[in-house]
């Protein structure tokens, strides 16, 4: 089975990274903390998986977030640093929309993927939402609570659970990874 080396310190992603790349052998990788300056989602996936470069065969990195129309797209790249906890995070979502602004909002996800000494690839994954009028469900972790995919059928991505697997941002990023690692050989 192909290694695959996931730089994350967060354990629900590693969890649903597994479920996803069922196929290979995820290993986690502590890069310890990185300082997630980039602009872009796509910018701060490669400066994780940099972090952890020659570590396994193909090492990865992701970096997501919550983008909300009418919060002009925040809470976005700062989407881990919105608050100090879940909980947190998801009230201020709540707050800042009470006024009426747009709820809707996507999720958004970019993989980097290292393998060898060859350049890095970035594959990202989208999943257009609304956000509820309060949260719902207990599975998932971050915004999951408040995030309700168009697509479904009124479930939050916390009373989803598992099944979010099937239109999720991070699902799509790493269906495409997947897919490059079995149609390319290592260039390295
Ligand atoms: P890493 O160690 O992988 O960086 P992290 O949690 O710090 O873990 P990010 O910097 O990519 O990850 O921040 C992403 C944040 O966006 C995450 O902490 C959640 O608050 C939110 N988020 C991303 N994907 C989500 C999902 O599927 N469900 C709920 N919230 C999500």
């Amino acid at each position: 089975m192909m290694r695959i080396g996931f730089a994350t310190s967060n354990p629900h992603k590693l969890a649903e990274v597994r479920r996803l790349l069922a196929g290979f052998d995820v290993v986690a990788l502590d890069v310890g903390a990185v300082d997630e300056t980039g602009e872009t989602f796509a910018e701060n996936a490669c400066i994780k998986a940099r972090a952890a470069r020659g570590r396994a065969p193909v090492v990865v990195a992701e970096d997501s977030g919550l983008e909300v129309d009418g919060l002009r797209g925040a809470p976005g790249v700062y989407s881990a640093r919105y608050a100090a906890t879940d909980a947190g995070r998801i009230d201020r979502v709540l707050r800042e929309l009470a006024g009426g602004a747009s709820r809707r909002a996507r999720f958004v996800a970019a993989v980097c993927a290292l393998r060898g000494d060859g350049e890095p690839r970035v594959f990202e994954g989208v999943v257009e939402g609304v956000i509820a009028p309060e949260p719902r469900g207990d599975a998932g972790f971050g915004y999951d609570p408040i995030f309700i995919p168009l697509e479904g059928d009124g479930r939050t991505f916390a009373e989803l659970g598992a099944e979010k697997d099937r239109f999720s941002h991070r699902a799509r990023a790493f269906a495409k990874l997947a897919t490059w690692l079995t149609t390319t050989t290592s260039s390295a």
